[in-house]
């Protein structure tokens, strides 16, 4: 019945507005100057720096006074960012959820605030906060297909008879480090020549990434794949293998994600076989999502990205573009 009537209410008026509050989100108006929030999670490596300056950079092109935060690595501080946000008045909300439950009161009360929320780049626990219900869409990769990817490139590109993998893990309770490691696990272990012997949290960081593999290289010495869940803790491990006198690219496979300007130039150097790429540019693609939103569309619940793959046979072609 109450459906109905909204129904009815946005026929009468045949605005966007009307429409937007059928499904229960709140509705965005069309106009000049929009006040943005973007919440980020932490600046800490070339990933994040490259997503905040996309938003920056399109900020003036989109029409966006735009409010950007740091969390520093905390999801309890990204969460007060939010409030702080939404005590600001912001028009709209991006966001990427540092880990798949904490953000999700931060999302609901941005709804309540009559505020639509993006997730962009992570997303979180759909048991518990949906897409067209509690905030619009999310906007990003597919973190499964990413995992599967790395995954079949290693089972064609690995030599040896028997490969003993290290996994380095993103971030705990992240949307990318727990698909990632499902794709890939999923994949590569139908291939009996591949044995996982160790998986652990390097956090998504370069200097995590190369503590945990100096510790896994001591229990673990016939090691001779490592998939990193990004680049960075592949960079970091690549540190520790050489500093134990291992020869990566020769003795080592190191497979991974994202696409960065250190992964390509290691793949060009024969350190790293292969990175998947994960785009951190989404200023333009949250440009078009919000004015699309603006303007009345049903936005579908993932907007997602296409990822290339960066191996040695491309990746000299792309290190310009790289971050
Ligand atoms: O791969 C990583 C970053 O959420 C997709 O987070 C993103 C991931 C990206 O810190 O490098």
């Amino acid at each position: 019945m109450k459906r109905t009537l909204m129904l009815a209410t946005a026929v009468a008026f045949g605005t966007f507005t009307s429409l937007a509050s059928a499904s229960g989100l709140p509705p965005l108006e069309q106009k000049e100057r929009y006040k943005v929030g973007f919440s980020q999670m932490e600046s800490n490596n070339p990933w994040r720096i490259a997503e905040t300056k996309s938003f920056h950079d399109t900020a003036e092109s989109c029409g966006w006074d735009l409010i950007a935060t740091d969390a520093a690595g905390s999801a309890a501080k990204q969460v007060a960012d939010v409030d702080s946000m939404i005590a600001q008045g912001i028009d709209v909300l991006f966001l990427p959820p540092r880990e798949e439950k904490p953000l999700i009161p931060a999302v609901k009360k941005a709804k309540a605030a009559g505020i639509p929320t993006f997730l962009v780049d992570r997303s979180v626990d759909p048991n518990a906060a949906k897409a067209g219900e509690d905030f619009v869409a999310f906007l990003g990769s597919d973190f499964i297909d990413q995992g599967r990817r790395v995954a079949e490139w290693t089972i064609e590109n690995f030599k040896g008879d028997k490969a003993v993998i290290v996994e380095l893990e993103g971030t705990t309770g992240s949307s990318p480090a727990n698909d990632r490691k499902k794709g890939f696990d999923d994949r590569i272990l139908q291939d009996e020549r591949f044995e996982m012997v160790a998986s652990q949290s390097g956090d998504f960081a370069r200097d995590l990434g190369r503590q945990v593999m100096e510790t896994l290289l001591q229990a673990h010495p016939d090691v001779n794949v490592v998939y990193a869940h990004n680049d960075e803790m592949a960079i970091g491990a690549i540190q520790a293998l050489e500093l134990a006198g291992r020869k990566p690219g020769e003795d080592v496979l190191i497979v991974s994600i994202d696409g960065t300007r250190d992964a390509l130039q290691a793949i060009i150097d024969g350190k790293m076989g292969v990175t998947v790429e994960s785009s951190p540019f989404f200023g333009p693609l949250a440009c078009e999502t919000m004015k699309r939103y603006a303007a009345g569309e049903t936005i579908e619940p993932w907007v997602q990205v296409k990822d290339r793959i960066f191996t040695p046979e491309n990746a000299a072609k792309h290190i310009d573009e790289a971050y």
